[in-house]
C-alpha cells in the first residue's frame, strides 16, 4: 500500500463517537461511560488495527463478510474504474447498468445446475433481500391464486436482519420486545439445536425430529396459509448452530410436500463459508429463493441479491410491473466489486480451499479446545465455528448470569490480539477465506489463552 496512512486524533474521534453516534448491536450506555467505541482504521489480508496501531487476526472477517481478506487493490481498482466511468445509474424504469447485468448472469451461473435458480433481484443488505423476500412470496401466491398463503415459518435463535419483516423472521435476542415484533403472519419453531435441545439424542434420529417441527406448524397454521419456511443452513449469530444432516433434506421434502416454499437465508453460508458456493449445497438441499449479501462482495461494497427459481419468476414477469427496489438495487459499483469478488474466489479456488483444506484443519485444530474444563462443545462447518462456554461440562450448564461469561472472552481475546465475537454464552468464529494454516493455528493459539484466562475470572 502506498497511499499515505492519515495521522487520526483518537480521543477525539471517541469523544465525538460518545457524543454523536449510537452503535448498532451494542451497548449504548457501557460505550459512552467507557469513553467510546473500539475504532479500526486499516487492515490487511486476515489482520485489522485499531488507532493505537494494535494489530488484532480479524476471527470474524468484519461481520461475518470479509471473505477475500483485505486490502484486496483489485477491488479498489475496479471500484475507483467503475465510478469514472459510471458512478451510479438507476435499474428503475426499465434502465439498468452493464456491471448490474454481468452480474446477475454470473450469479445464475454459480446456481448448481438444475436448481431452477434463474433470476436475480439486487438490493444493498442482507435485511432489504430478506424483506424482498417477504413481499415478494406474498406477490406471487397473490398472483397464482393462492392469497391465503402468507404465513411465514422460521426458527428460534434465526437471525434475518433489522427491518421490520426481516425482524420479524429472526427469533434472537430481545429484537422482538424491543419493537413489538413479530408482525402478524410470522411464526417459530425451535432450531435444529443438539446442544440445548437434543441432548443425549441420536443426531441424526434429532434432525428429523427437529424438521417435524416445523411440519408440525405447517398442519397447525394449516397447510393453505403457509408460503414459506426460511433458514439459515447454518445459523450464524445465533451462535454457528450446525444441524444434523438428515434435518434440511426433510424440511425439503416437507415443504414440497405441503407447497411451501423453501427460502435459504445466504448472508453467511454463501460464497465459499461452508466449502462450497453456497450453504445448501453443503447441507444437501435446493431452496425455491436464496438471499445473499455479505461474501457477495466481501464487504468491500453494500450488495445483495434474491435468487428466485423460474416458477416464480415467471408470473412476476408476465403481471408486468413490479413496484418494488430501492434507489441503489443493482448499484454499478458495488456489482462491479462483486463481479471481480467472485472472480478473486474463483481464481484462487477459496470454497475449494475451504471444503478440502483449511476447513478440515480449522475442524482438527478447533476441536482441541473442546477440552477446556468451560467448553461443553465445538461446532464447525466449513469455516464456521462455535464454541459452548459452560459452567459445567457433564450437564451442558451454562454459567449465570447470562451473557458475563462470553462478554469476559470476548475481552480476553481483544487482549491477545484475536477477535472473536460471543453470541449469548457461544463463542463465534468466521475468519476469511484467505486464512492459511499458521494464521488457524494462531487463531487457536489465542483462543485457547483467551478461554483460559476466562475461565480463571469466572473461579473468581
Ligand atoms: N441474514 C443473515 C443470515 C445474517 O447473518 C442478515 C441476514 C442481515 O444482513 P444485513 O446486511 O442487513 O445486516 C444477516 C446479518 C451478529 C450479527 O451479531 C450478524 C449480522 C448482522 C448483525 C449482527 O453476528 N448478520
Amino acid at each position: 500500500m502506498t497511499a499515505m496512512r492519515p495521522n487520526y486524533d483518537a480521543p477525539r474521534l471517541r469523544k465525538l463517537d460518545v457524543e454523536h453516534h449510537i452503535h448498532p448491536f451494542s451497548n449504548n450506555r457501557e460505550l459512552a461511560d467507557n469513553g467510546g467505541g473500539r475504532i479500526f482504521s486499516r487492515a490487511e489480508g486476515v489482520y485489522i488495527y485499531d488507532l493505537d496501531n494494535r494489530r488484532y487476526l480479524d476471527g470474524m472477517a468484519g461481520l461475518w463478510c470479509v471473505n477475500v481478506g483485505y486490502g484486496r487493490e483489485a477491488l479498489v481498482e475496479v471500484a475507483a474504474r467503475q465510478m469514472r466511468e459510471l458512478p451510479y445509474y438507476s435499474s428503475f424504469f426499465g434502465g439498468t447498468t452493464p456491471p448490474t447485468v454481468e452480474l446477475a448472469a454470473k450469479l445464475v451461473e454459480l446456481m448448481p445446475k438444475g436448481s431452477g435458480l434463474d433470476h436475480m433481484l439486487f438490493a444493498n443488505s442482507g435485511s432489504e433481500a430478506n424483506d424482498t423476500v417477504v413481499r415478494l412470496v406474498r406477490h406471487y401466491f397473490n398472483l397464482v391464486g393462492k392469497p391465503k398463503k402468507k404465513a411465514f415459518i422460521a426458527r428460534r435463535f434465526g437471525y434475518h436482519g433489522s427491518t421490520m419483516a426481516s425482524g420479524s423472521l429472526g427469533n434472537w435476542g430481545i429484537m422482538h420486545s424491543q419493537a413489538d415484533l413479530p408482525l402478524p403472519g410470522f411464526h417459530h419453531v425451535a432450531a435444529p439445536y443438539g446442544f440445548e435441545n437434543g441432548r443425549g439424542k441420536d443426531p441424526e434420529a434429532f434432525g428429523l425430529e427437529a424438521a417435524r417441527w416445523i411440519e408440525a406448524k405447517i398442519l397447525e397454521l394449516g397447510a393453505e396459509n403457509v408460503a414459506a419456511v426460511i433458514g439459515e443452513p447454518v445459523q450464524g449469530a445465533g451462535g454457528v448452530i450446525v444441524p444434523p444432516r438428515s434435518y434440511w433434506p426433510e424440511v425439503e421434502r416437507i415443504c414440497r410436500k405441503h407447497e411451501v416454499l423453501l427460502v435459504s437465508d445466504e448472508v453467511i453460508c454463501g460464497f465459499g463459508r461452508t466449502g462450497n458456493w453456497f450453504g445448501f449445497e453443503t447441507l444437501g438441499f435446493t431452496p425455491d429463493i436464496a438471499t445473499m449479501a455479505k461474501g457477495l462482495s466481501s464487504g468491500y461494497m453494500p450488495i445483495s441479491a434474491v435468487a428466485v427459481h423460474e416458477r416464480i419468476a415467471k408470473p412476476l414477469i408476465d403481471e408486468g410491473y413490479w413496484l418494488h427496489g430501492f434507489t441503489y438495487s443493482g448499484h454499478p459499483v458495488a456489482a462491479a466489486v462483486a463481479l471481480k469478488n467472485i472472480e478473486i474466489l474463483q481464481e484462487e479456488k477459496l470454497p475449494q480451499k475451504v471444503k478440502t483444506d483449511t476447513g478440515p484443519y480449522f475442524a482438527e485444530k478447533l476441536q482441541t479446545l473442546a477440552k477446556n474444563p468451560i467448553v461443553g462443545e465445538v461446532r464447525t462447518c466449513g469455516l464456521l465455528g462455535g464454541i459452548e462456554l459452560v459452567a459445567d461440562k457433564a450437564t451442558g450448564k451454562r454459567f449465570e448470569p447470562a451473557g458475563r461469561a462470553g462478554s469476559i472472552c470476548r475481552e480476553r481475546c481483544f487482549a491477545h490480539g484475536l477477535v472473536m465475537r460471543a453470541s449469548f454464552e457461544t463463542m463465534v468464529l468466521s475468519p476469511p477465506l484467505t486464512i492459511t494454516r499458521a494464521q488457524i493455528d494462531e487463531l487457536v493459539g489465542a483462543a485457547a489463552k483467551a478461554l483460559d484466562d476466562t475461565a480463571a475470572e469466572l473461579k473468581q
